[in-house]
């Protein structure tokens, strides 16, 4: 916890990364990544792993929270019940509280702009992320409920309702205007899954990524990382999905002559 509140609320990166976002149990990666998201099966092994590494390489990996690092979505899917079942509700408390100190964002040196959901329309400034006092818990709407929750939305120009009930959809003005106003080139999210691990919007101003296969073993999808080099060129790292595994030959009793 002391960790992760000695990093601000937004903090800058200068180095070369690899921006990971949205992992699952069993899902492997490399350490200096952005990460996020205990869902599905191993949640406790993904989450002390990663704060296993946050804590030898506080300056080289970095964690940023996700809208799943909030004790009322936890509660529902399955990380409250993977707690129970293999220690204890305490257990759970505690990595509750140490979710509500994570930061929320991160610039890459000073052109990417990192988060887990998107934009917001409260946000006029990235004083008001820095601002914004921890511990907390994600409050159901404004500015850091949007940074968790919102999405980008090519269909519309604005803000729009998210068909998840929570915060807002975005579209491609949006994210000009805001990369403008921030000075920054791209913006790096999760949030969604995406087919090929990651999905360009907006001619390459917004890259959404996902780092688990096979999601929640609901989807087929290609897993992304998103490297960042010394001169800002960015390239994926795929990781593809498995495939279902082909139907057995039926079994044929003895050869017909
Ligand atoms: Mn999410």
């Amino acid at each position: 916890m002391f960790i992760m509140l000695s990093f601000r609320m937004v903090f800058n990166v200068n180095t070369v990364v690899a921006v990971c976002a949205i992992l699952r149990g069993s899902s492997g990666f490399d350490p200096s990544s952005f990460v996020m998201a205990p869902r599905g099966r191993q949640s406790l092994e993904t989450i002390c792993l990663l704060l296993a590494y946050k804590i030898k390489y506080p300056q080289n990996f970095f964690m940023l929270r996700g809208n799943h690092e909030c004790a009322s979505i936890n509660r529902i899917y399955g990380f409250y019940d993977e707690c129970k079942r293999r220690y204890n509700i305490k257990l759970w408390k505690t990595f509750t509280d140490c979710f509500n100190c994570l930061p929320v964002s991160a610039i890459v040196d000073c052109t990417i702009l990192c988060m887990h959901g998107g934009l917001s329309p409260d946000l006029t400034d990235l004083d008001q992320i820095r601002n914004l006092h921890r511990p907390t818990d994600v409050p159901d709407h404004g500015l850091l409920c949007d940074i968790l929750w919102s999405d980008p939305d090519e269909d519309i120009t604005g803000w729009g309702e998210n068909d998840r009930g929570v915060s807002y959809t975005f579209g491609g003005d949006i994210v000009k205007e805001y990369l403008r106003r921030f000075s920054c080139s791209l913006i790096a999210r999760a949030h969604q899954v995406v087919e090929d691990g990651y999905a360009f919007f907006e001619k390459r101003k917004l890259v959404t990524i996902f780092s688990a296969p096979n999601y929640c073993g609901e989807f087929d999808n290609a897993a992304a990382v998103m490297i960042v080099s010394e001169d800002l060129t960015c390239s994926f790292k795929i990781l593809k999905p498995m495939l279902p595994e082909p139907p057995k030959p039926l079994a044929t009793k003895g050869k017909l002559r």
